[in-house]
């Protein structure tokens, strides 16, 4: 890693960060920005502006470089993703899930899986979902009852995925299903394709946020793949999944730092600019108090989402509680700055038009999503306890 050279949001960068972050900011403020009301009124998912992104090298972040990959480390993608998030939450939260999916497949995956799938992820020319949820299983994932039956050289996997993003646009899909007994030890990860026999989709789940991108339950009725569909051993998959979110709950931490300070930034230049008593409102210092508390609670939540993606690319032992840590208080953090910003709007928070209750809509969901608040603390927990 090159020596630090500057600073940005609180927190020390390398040259190649600096200019990473640059290159994603003006991709942002060009790409995203200007159309993210927009595609949240139209429930509109911009295929286009994804392959667009994958030219910045975004499609595969975290994939090494021979299969198309950007090959970044987790503290180059937290700076990524909170930085995308400042023009678009919602698209950002699904390229951190497709890069979570090319993630789990280059690193679980054998060399003929990743050359069959991962130059056409990293392209953005496919889409990756990830499914682990079901209808009966959510926060207990390890309860999930899709069934992959062995049958010669095949599985047939039958079974119901609830929520998963990008389903329907996505053409790879990676799916954990129990092979073996009930519990974690019994689920392997599979990936089935969208053109795949017997799989179809369920209609697009009407929400509060993230609307720019589909929601859908992933239906397999008999869906028949070849063993060489296999993810790692049987028996690995529960692991295998556990692993991506590692990652994955440090994406949706830093796109909560992106939406909320898009939100302080416009809320502070919406303070500057309106009069009342006489006055910029940002004379006051009671609203000036809050957007100090605002940007404090950020940059704490920022180090400590830097913090964990330092031990997850150190491998620390500490890596997994801290990523939940991370998860935890980013989306805690995020979704209450940009209430707060809403608030400083006045009525015009309130308005479609300003984008700022978008904002509040979109990061509500990261509370919930990729294991909720509450399994965040299970994992705290059982870390302090068990210790
Ligand atoms: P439940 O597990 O039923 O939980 C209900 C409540 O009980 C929650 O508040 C929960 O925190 C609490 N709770 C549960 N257990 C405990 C406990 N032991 N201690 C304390 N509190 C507890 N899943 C995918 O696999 N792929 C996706 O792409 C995907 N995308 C999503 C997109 C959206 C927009 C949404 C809303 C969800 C998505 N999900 C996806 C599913 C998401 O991960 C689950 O909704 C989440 O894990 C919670 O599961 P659940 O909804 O079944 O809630
Ligand atoms: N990192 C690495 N390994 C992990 C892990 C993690 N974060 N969490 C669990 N494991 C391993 C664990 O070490 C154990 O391995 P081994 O058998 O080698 O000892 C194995 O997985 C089983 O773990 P547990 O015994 O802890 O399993 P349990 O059933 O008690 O609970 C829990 C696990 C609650 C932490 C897990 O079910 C969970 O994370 N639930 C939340 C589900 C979730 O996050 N869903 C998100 C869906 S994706 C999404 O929302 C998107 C938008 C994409």
């Amino acid at each position: 890693m090159a020596t630090t050279t500057t600073t940005m949001g609180g927190t020390a960068l390398s040259k190649d960060q600096l200019a990473l972050a640059e290159v994603t900011l003006d991709f942002a403020q060009e790409h995203l920005a200007p159309h993210a009301v927009a595609w949240d009124r139209d429930k509109h998912f911009p295929l286009d502006v994804l392959r667009r992104a994958a030219e910045f090298g975004l499609g595969g972040v975290y994939v090494r470089e021979e299969h198309g990959g950007s090959a970044l480390t987790r503290s180059d993608g937290v700076l990524v993703f909170e930085v995308l998030a400042t023009g678009c939450p919602s698209i950002a939260g699904y390229l951190s899930i497709h890069n979570m999916v090319g993630w789990m497949i280059d690193r679980y995956g054998d060399q003929a899986q990743r050359e069959r799938w991962l130059p056409a992820l990293c392209a953005a020319e496919k889409l990756g979902s990830y499914c682990l949820t079901e209808p009966g299983a959510g926060s207990d994932a390890a309860a999930l009852r899709t069934r992959a039956e062995r049958d010669g050289d095949s599985y047939v996997l039958t079974g119901v995925k609830q929520f998963i993003s990008g389903a329907g646009a996505s053409e790879v899909y990676v799916v954990m299903a129990r092979t073996g007994e009930g519990g974690p030890g019994g689920i392997s990860a599979f990936v089935v394709e969208r053109d795949d026999p017997g799989l179809s989709f369920g209609p697009d789940e009407r929400k509060m946020g993230w609307n720019a991108q589909p929601t859908r339950q992933v239906i397999l009725d008999g869906v028949r793949v070849s063993a060489d569909r296999r993810l790692g051993a049987e028996g690995d998959g529960f692991r295998i999944a556990m692993h991506g979110l590692n990652g994955g709950r440090l994406g949706i931490a830093a796109c909560s730092l992106g939406g909320a300070q898009s939100a302080l930034d416009r809320s502070l230049a919406h303070l500057a600019d309106r009069e009342a008593f006489g006055a910029p409102l940002l004379d006051a210092q009671a609203l000036q108090f809050r957007l100090a508390d605002m940007a404090t609670e950020l940059a704490a939540a920022r180090a400590l989402v830097r913090q964990a993606a330092d031990a997850l690319d150190r491998g620390g032992p500490d890596a997994q509680r801290l990523c939940a840590m991370a998860k935890r208080f980013a989306t805690d953090t995020g979704y209450t700055v940009a209430d707060r910003a809403l608030q400083l709007h006045g009525g015009y928070g309130y308005l479609s038009e300003y984008g700022i209750e978008k904002i509040v809509r979109d990061l509500r969901v990261h509370q919930i999503l990729e294991g909720t608040n509450e399994i965040m603390r299970v994992i705290v927990a059982r870390g302090l306890t068990e210790a």
